[in-house]
């Protein structure tokens, strides 16, 4: 069974609930992600499960946004 743990990753360039739900739609599709709730105001997303980091970087730049490292 894997291990699972939750990542926090900063997120630039979301301003409405439109790219929060992008976002999400975006993370929840990479495999190994079991759940993802989204900060706007924060500008996070909390990653829940064991995505690959290079994965994550590809769905959010995908998705029009870009992960602040
Ligand atoms: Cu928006």
């Amino acid at each position: 069974m894997k291990r699972l743990s939750k990542t926090v990753i900063k997120i630039e360039g979301m301003s409405c609930n439109h790219c929060k739900m992008a976002v999400e739609k975006a993370l929840k599709g990479i495999s190994g992600v079991t759940d993802v709730k989204v900060d706007l105001d924060k500008k996070e997303a909390v990653v829940s499960g064991s995505p690959e980091k290079a994965a994550m970087v590809k769905a959010i730049d995908e998705a029009g946004f870009k992960i602040v490292v």
